[in-house]
């Protein structure tokens, strides 16, 4: 069945292109048929999470809550897509072990620091270089590098529909 719940994790930098093939991934979904929900920085801290910022602490309780919130999803049927930085490997199994090692399928988006700050889409990596944002993930707050991570994402040498086929191509041999 099409339709096994699980949670899609994305990790990566900020500027990797997590969000980018979420998206296009939740596209696809929903063209087979398939009830997604996308949970991520938006709809997370600017709600529940909004208690929250960047320290390690903060950043642990969001992701804890995060997983608290993707689990009850998959209790609900669906399919749950989560991109967010995710920079420590002890909160990655932590997410795990909350929504079960079974449902738990994470996607490393690896894209070089080097190239998220030369794309600086949001302007964020100047602004961190500056000391204008603190705890910036990559420039003066850590990202440790996904240990097991199911699927592995190299922007740099794969488009974003390279990538979310060889996402679908994993869910299909899943069922
Ligand atoms: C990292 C920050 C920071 C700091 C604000 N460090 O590229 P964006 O803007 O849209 O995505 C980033 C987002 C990261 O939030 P997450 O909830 O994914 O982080 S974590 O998993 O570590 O909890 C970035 C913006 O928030 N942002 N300040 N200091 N990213």
């Amino acid at each position: 069945n099409k339709h096994k719940p699980c949670l899609i994790w994305f990790t990566g930098l900020s500027g990797s292109g997590k969000s980018t093939i979420a998206n296009l991934l939740e596209k696809e979904l929903y063209k087979q048929g398939i009830h997604t929900y996308t949970l991520d920085g938006d709809n997370l801290r600017r709600g529940l999470n909004k208690d929250l910022l960047f320290t390690k602490e903060d950043r642990i309780e969001n992701l804890r809550r995060t997983a608290e919130v993707a689990k009850l999803f998959i209790d609900a049927g669906l399919v749950v897509i989560a991109a967010f930085i995710t920079p420590y490997n002890k909160i990655r199994e932590d997410i795990k072990a909350i929504v079960g090692s079974d449902y738990y399928i994470e996607v490393f988006v690896n894209t070089p620091l080097e190239v998220c700050e030369e794309r600086d889409v949001k302007g964020l990596y100047k602004k961190a270089r500056a000391g204008e944002i603190k705890n910036f993930t990559g420039i003066s707050s850590p990202f440790e590098t996904p240990i097991h991570p199911t699927i592995e994402i190299e922007t740099v040498k794969e488009s974003t529909e390279v990538a979310v086929a060889k996402i679908l191509a994993f869910l299909e041999g899943r069922l």
